[in-house]
């Protein structure tokens, strides 16, 4: 019976509509870092947007000063894990983008660490992408990219940088690390952009 059981549980989750194709299921939360972990102590924190008109900054005290909003998501790696009903906190990138003033459609976020990944504009705005510091109702752990990390749930997850130091507007849609190393340029788990 229970044998049954289990075997219709992993029926059902393999024809779960939550998870993209290809991607498995799983309960944990994995760490995937191309580099060191970053320790960046809030005091020391800024974050920067730079346009081609000017550069903006904020300080930690000034980013929490921002609405903050309660993030519920599934989350997708590109090395086929999912992780679904994730929960965060944290800014929403509309929020950021408020009165800026840009010509340029494309973004490339840049870490602590020297880890970069870019994003097309329209991406990050309309309610899709947030700076997130607490998940899980804890702070965000450095190994998963605390004190502050880029989240972007709904492309492949290496678009969420970890440890995240600013964005930079740009004209093009430049590669960043992964996506020099063969990573699609945008990502869609659903469209399976994993390689190109
Ligand atoms: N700064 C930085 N951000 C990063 C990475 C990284 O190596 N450095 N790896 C990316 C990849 S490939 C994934 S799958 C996720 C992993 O986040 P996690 O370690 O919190 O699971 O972070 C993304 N953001
Ligand atoms: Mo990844």
């Amino acid at each position: 019976m229970s044998v049954f059981s289990r075997g219709f549980g992993l029926r059902r989750r393999e024809s779960d509509p939550s998870l993209p194709p290809g991607q498995y299921l799983t309960e944990d939360f994995p760490v995937l870092s191309a580099g060191p972990t970053q320790f960046v102590d809030t005091d020391d924190w800024r974050f920067f947007l730079q346009t081609e008109k000017g550069r903006t900054e904020w300080s930690w005290a000034e980013a929490m000063a921002l609405p903050i909003e309660e993030v519920a998501t599934d989350i997708h790696c590109v090395t086929r894990w999912s992780k679904l009903g994730t929960s965060w906190r944290g800014i929403s990138l509309d929020s950021i983008f408020a009165g800026v003033d840009t010509e340029y459609r494309y973004v490339m976020a840049h870490s602590y660490g020297g880890y970069t990944t870019n994003v097309p504009l329209d991406d990050l705005l309309g309610g899709k992408a947030w700076l997130a510091f607490e998940f899980d109702g804890e702070p965000l752990e450095p190994v998963h990219g605390g004190p502050m990390r880029l989240l972007v749930p709904h492309l492949y997850f290496w678009k969420s940088a970890k440890w995240v130091r600013g964005l930079q507007m740009q004209q093009n849609d430049d590669p960043g690390f992964w996506e020099q190393n063969g990573y699609h340029l945008r990502g869609d788990p659903w469209k399976e952009q994993r390689y190109w």
